[in-house]
């Protein structure tokens, strides 16, 4: 054995060696990955409650893209562990061969993904149509308008019309909707760019100054639920939070009925 190949056989220097420690450390990612998905549930750190009627398609394609994900993700890391362990340094002592890759592995891996990525592309269209362009042809319930750092609400007077001087506007926070019905929302902003996310109903709209969006859903249950603002837009966006209350018609006709009465006593003190 010649002095150039004896070199190649010399062992990495101990400070480079990808030790089995390592590879059992490699190996945890993927257990731990697994077990937090596994007992998330049981420990309600899983989906809040879906009370819309169009959220289990969201939840199911979500399920779908997380097994489709969690797959490919365990088996990348039991490969990284396999490799790790079998060509760890000292346990390995056969040289090193280079090798300047393989033309047909690389389009196979390249093909693989952009296929797998069309075919969510295709299979998620009916769950964005539902969410994002099938708008009900309904008069707005509510306009919603962020700012820093709140949301406000205004809601149409007797005349049905947003933007005259019947509106009635809430700055509390407290969002009051009809349950069992089709309702349609306006949503702008005041100022910076927020996103008005409703985590029960499974629906996130970004807020964009100076466009007007909007956002349509059917709530099945009474309750209260969250308000968040999903979009990074200041110091204080960690207190942009609301809730909305899911009331019957009959309930919201009267909600509005007294915030119409309180608005009118404020205005008609203010007029004295
Ligand atoms: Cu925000």
């Amino acid at each position: 054995m010649g002095s150039q190949s004896l070199k190649h056989c010399m062992p990495t220097p101990a400070r480079f060696q990808v030790n089995r420690f390592w590879s059992l450390l490699f190996l945890l990612v993927p257990i731990a990955g697994v077990a937090t998905f596994a007992l998330a549930p049981h420990y309600n750190i899983w989906l809040p409650r879906d009370v819309s009627e169009h959220g289990h398609t969201i939840d199911s394609l979500f399920m779908f893209i997380l097994w489709l994900t969690g797959i490919v993700f365990v088996g990348t890391h039991l490969a990284l562990f396999y490799f790790s362990w079998k060509y760890e340094a000292s346990h390995n002592r056969q040289a090193v061969q280079y090798t300047h890759g393989s033309h047909s592995l690389e389009v196979v891996w390249t093909i693989l993904p952009a296929m797998t990525l069309l075919f969510i592309a295709i299979y998620q269209m009916d769950a964005w149509a539902v969410a994002k362009m099938r708008m009900p042809d309904l008069p707005p319930i509510v306009e919603v308008t962020g700012r820093q750092f709140n949301w406000d609400f205004r809601y149409p007077g007797t005349d049905g019309e947003l933007h005259t001087r019947d509106d009635i506007i809430r700055t509390d926070g407290i969002l009051y909707l009809p349950v069992d019905e089709e309702v349609l929302l306006r949503i702008t902003s005041a100022d910076v760019l927020h996103s008005f996310f409703l985590p029960n109903l499974r629906l996130k709209q970004d807020v964009i100054p100076g466009m007007r969006q909007s956002m349509w859903f059917k709530a099945r249950q009474k309750g209260q639920f969250d308000i968040v603002c999903a979009e990074l837009c200041g110091w204080g966006h960690y207190k942009m939070k609301g809730r909305v209350h899911f009331v019957t018609r009959a309930e919201f006709d009267a909600k509005l009925e007294s915030f119409r009465k309180e608005q009118n006593r404020v205005r008609g003190e203010e007029g004295s």
